[in-house]
């Protein structure tokens, strides 16, 4: 943001109010009749396991665009592949591990007759590898985050233990300035009481409130005790254009 001019803030205030316009509402401003069909929505669209498109390990290596790409970021260890596989009600899918840095390329899933892209992406900050490696994996992340035009939606998971951190704010910095639509959610909640979890979700909201791509909207799940996946399996299926849904 340093250093630009009026114009161009206003120009990012534009490219944000779109984004603001393609994003759906949150599930909680739907009527109940609307709010069944997004549910049933998202149902259908993971009652059957994706197919295993490819790992990206390089901006060159790209597939050609989607209907719809969402992407499952944050820092590493904090459950994007346990939830990935949650949302498909299988162990399978994704490969998870107690080691942070499981997840090493962007690894393309795919949906509804490949019309829906998901893509389960490596931690960004800490991981238990090779400084040259960590870098390069950081590297890819952001510049995947800032140069995929079909990328409709980004969703940033956040352990529920832990908050935001340091670099969940320059990815939605980064998000911010690039106009890409994100969305918060926050993962383990089995692992938090929960006056802690509202007092969380209230200081994230806040935070939100100023940030122009953001979604106000925060999914609290676990992949654990399968909380919190029917309206994130319907919030991913509302990314797919209208006609489709
Ligand atoms: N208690 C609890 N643990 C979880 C949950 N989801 C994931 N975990 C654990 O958190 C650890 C990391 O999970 P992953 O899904 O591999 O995390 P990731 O974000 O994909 O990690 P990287 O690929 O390394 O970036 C594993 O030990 C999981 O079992 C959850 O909902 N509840
Ligand atoms: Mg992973």
């Amino acid at each position: 943001m340093n250093g630009s001019t009026a114009d161009e803030r206003a120009e990012r205030e534009r490219a944000a109010e779109r984004i603001r316009a393609r994003a759906t509402q949150a599930l909680s401003a739907l009527s109940e009749e609307q709010r069944a069909a997004a549910l049933q929505a998202g149902q259908q669209l993971f009652a059957r396991p994706p197919t295993f498109l490819m790992g990206v390990a390089d901006m060159r290596q790209l597939p050609a665009p989607f209907e719809a790409e969402a992407a499952f970021a944050g820092r590493s260890n904090v459950g994007k592949s346990s939830l990935i596989n949650a949302l498909f009600n299988r162990k399978d899918v994704a490969r998870v591990s107690n080691t942070p840095g499981r997840t090493r390329e962007l690894n393309y899933f795919t949906l509804a007759e490949d019309r829906l892209a998901l893509v389960d992406m490596p931690g960004y900050g800490y991981a238990k590898a090779p400084k040259s490696l960590v870098r390069k994996w950081q590297t890819l992340v952001r510049d995947y985050l800032r140069g995929r035009p079909s990328l409709r939606r980004v969703f940033i998971l956040v352990d529920s233990r832990h908050g935001l951190k340091e670099q969940d704010r320059l990815a939605m910095d980064l998000l911010d300035e690039t106009a890409v639509n994100y969305q918060i959610v926050l993962t383990k909640a089995d692992k938090t009481r929960k006056d802690a979890l509202e007092k969380l979700i209230a200081r994230i909201a806040a935070e939100l409130a100023v940030r122009p791509a953001a979604h106000p909207e925060i999914h609290v799940t676990s992949a654990r005790k399968k909380r919190g996946l029917d309206e994130l399996r319907a919030a991913i299926a509302s990314l797919l254009p209208q006609e489709h849904a």
